[in-house]
């Protein structure tokens, strides 16, 4: 068998190993037999000798010019392009998502660039009136310093682009620790920064586990700035450790999706969209759509049509371009899948396709899991109302448009939300009432586009968003300026007359 390929650290513009030596082994998850390679596992000290490397890189990185800035991303954007079916080869290797997602993981990242780039020269600010005369006022976006970052497994080059690109058009200095299942793409990613011109230590990479990297990076005093992406478990370690020392912290966690199918709805588009929503991404999105909430009328078509369609799907390796359904990231996302099969039995909703790992031919090597449907589910069981990150998914009946919401609403997440209907006075109460960051109008609850904010209410987010303006928001600071050109003192709120 080949020798696994080693992959270092990236500090201070140098790829370097772990100060303990200590490495651990990128596994793909649909052939566990591949070592995609081998990474540092890195600590406290790792993590405090990247913090050192941005902070000694923020102050040059803050003067350089936000256009000058955006050309870099503009570069890597580039960059990424001519390397897209590398990169998405990759990625397919490591986290096991299938070819046509990862090319989309990658144009992610692209049209990220791009768009943070065009920032560069935006970044808008405001300038107001003054209560008094011959003064003038106005607010300015100025950087906040050294940020870090914890990064998924899903969306492994995507969402590192999230952070990064906004963060760096904004003057920020940045650690980021990828997932520990998925850090080559962020490596990847990094490597199209590096090959655009980022000076050194500008961004940094620390890969590793969540307790011994993630951890120190939360905790380091001089990361001023926190962007995690995760479980709402960890979200809420990382937000409380993040408050004691009052630092900006994005938490963007799980969801629990519903698509809505009204009597009314194309079903035949409502069920494509269900299979897409449900089985994308093998279910591994926080927008996954994993609650069918189907009125009663076309209750039964729906699940016919959902059941067929779903058990057609072809489960394989994603590198083969015919495999519709990609492999669970590991072992532990299998247990999780079957943990919610064996309650969703328990709790009486009726298995109709799947609850099964596979395990024979091919299959036998990867963490394969059956696309699995719940029908004649109610919105009290726990595969209904927990996150499961995996292809389960369970159909609820509807009686009403009002329950329909009401139930939607049911859970303790608020990502995405989806509604099937040809009513428009429906489709727009559905808008306005559901609770959560995204809703979508005849169209599944995953794909996202980068221009518009991205994250949820509830237990998915704490009330920050990534993409779009909203990445701009909290990857800098307002700084209100006034200048006054009366040349005698003027009070403000004093000086009445
Ligand atoms: C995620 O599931 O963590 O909207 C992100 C989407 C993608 C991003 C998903 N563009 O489904």
């Amino acid at each position: 068998m080949a020798q696994s390929k080693i992959y270092k650290n990236f500090i201070g513009g140098e790829w370097v190993e772990s100060r303990s030596g200590q490495t651990f082994e990128n596994v793909n998850p649909a052939d566990t037999r591949d070592i995609v390679g081998i990474f540092p596992a890195s600590s406290k000290a790792d993590v405090d000798d990247a913090v050192e490397s941005a902070k000694a890189a923020a102050e040059k990185w803050r003067l350089t010019p936000p256009p000058k800035r955006a050309e870099i991303l503009f570069r890597a954007g580039e960059i990424l392009t001519e390397r897209k079916e590398d990169y998405a080869r990759d990625m397919t290797r490591e986290m096991g998502k299938v070819l046509k997602e990862t090319r989309g993981d990658v144009q992610e990242a692209i049209d990220t660039a791009f768009y943070m780039a065009g920032e560069g020269r935006r970044l808008y600010g405001v300038t107001t009136t003054s209560e008094l005369q011959n003064k003038f006022a106005m607010c300015v976006r100025v950087p906040i310093g050294v940020v870090g970052m914890i990064a998924p497994w899903n969306f492994p080059m995507a969402i590192p682009s999230w952070k990064l690109f906004p963060a760096l058009v904004c003057g920020n200095t940045c650690v980021i620790k990828p997932a520990e299942d998925t850090p080559l793409s962020t490596l990847n990613l990094v490597r199209a920064l590096v090959e655009a011109g980022l000076p050194k230590g500008v961004v940094n990479i620390v890969t590793g586990f969540g307790p011994d990297a993630g951890a120190p990076i939360v905790n380091h005093p001089d990361t001023r700035a926190i962007s995690f992406t995760g479980s709402s478990e960890v979200g809420r370690i990382v937000g409380e450790v993040a408050a004691r020392s009052f630092k900006p912290c994005s938490l963007e966690m799980g969801g629990k999706n519903a698509i809505i199918v009204l009597d009314d709805a194309n079903v035949d588009l409502a069920v494509e969209g269900a299979v897409w929503g449900a089985f994308g991404t093998t279910g591994q999105r926080c927008t996954a759509a994993s609650r069918m909430l189907v009125q009663k009328g076309v209750y039964n078509e729906f699940v016919s049509k959902f059941v067929e369609r779903s058990s057609r799907l072809k489960v394989g390796n994603g590198i083969d371009e015919s495999v519709e359904m990609g492999p669970q990231i590991n072992q532990q996302q299998i247990e999780t899948s079957a943990r919610y099969v064996e309650l969703g039995r328990n709790d009486g909703a009726k298995l109709l396709l799947g609850g099964n790992r596979l395990t024979s031919g091919d299959h036998a090597r990867g963490h394969f899991f059956e696309p699995t449907i719940f029908g004649d589910g109610n919105y009290k069981m726990r595969i209904a109302l927990e996150e499961i990150f995996g292809p389960v998914v369970t159909v609820v009946p509807i009686g009403s448009f009002d329950e329909a919401i009401e139930v939607a609403n049911s859970t303790p997440y608020g990502l995405s939300s989806s509604i099937y209907t040809r009513d428009v006075n429906k489709a727009f109460k559905a808008v306005r009432d559901i609770y959560a960051g995204i809703t979508y109008v005849n169209a599944p609850t995953i794909g996202a586009e980068v221009h518009l904010p991205f994250g949820g209410v509830k237990s998915t987010g704490n009330g920050h968003r990534e993409g779009g303006i909203g990445a701009i928001d909290f990857f800098s600071q307002w700084k209100s300026v006034y200048v006054d050109y009366s040349d005698k003192l003027q009070r403000a709120q004093i000086d009445t007359e």
